[in-house]
């Protein structure tokens, strides 16, 4: 299955390419696509309401400010949604946080931490890897070498 990477702008890609490397260094298939909930609406409707069909197993969605997109694509499909609040200049990306992290019961959006884009990579590679053995012993291979650069760091 694949992950499908959206975001607001091409303005969001410096912080959400973190998420694409992430996950093209495991290997996992992504598409990425600027999608705006207020820009493209109709694109958006479209990616959301097919995303199922086209194999995608979960879609992180970046947007910053009325950062709407991750909740409104929730709202229209039931592949797992991982929501970026992209840091923004007028509030720090607390304007983008709060938009997405407050979804109301019944639509879930697994919000990340402002400008956490890495970790939603690694979110989504977690989810596709329960039903996917070599994805999970990358993922493991991963922590043990992160534990190990720890270890070994010198200060
Ligand atoms: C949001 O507005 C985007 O997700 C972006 O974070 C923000 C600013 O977009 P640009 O004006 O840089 O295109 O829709």
């Amino acid at each position: 299955m694949k992950v499908a990477i959206i975001m607001g702008s091409t303005s969001d890609y410096e912080i959400m390419s973190q998420a694409v490397n992430v996950l093209e260094d495991l290997g996992v298939e992504i598409v990425k696509k600027v999608i705006s909930a207020h820009r493209t609406p109709d694109l958006m409707c479209e990616f959301a309401k097919s995303a199922k069909e086209n194999g995608i197993g979960v879609i992180i969605a970046g947007a910053g400010g009325a950062a709407h997109v991750a909740g409104v694509v929730a709202g229209m499909t039931t592949v797992p949604v991982i929501g970026v609040p992209i840091q923004t200049k007028a509030l720090g990306g607390m304007d983008s946080l709060l938009s997405i992290v407050q979804m109301p019961a019944g639509i879930p959006v697994a919000t990340m931490a402002i400008n956490g884009s890495k970790n939603a990579g690694l979110f989504a590679a977690q989810i596709l890897a329960l039903t996917d053995e070599a994805l999970a012993a990358k993922l493991d291979q991963f922590r043990k070498e992160q534990t190990q650069k720890v270890l070994e760091a010198t200060i």
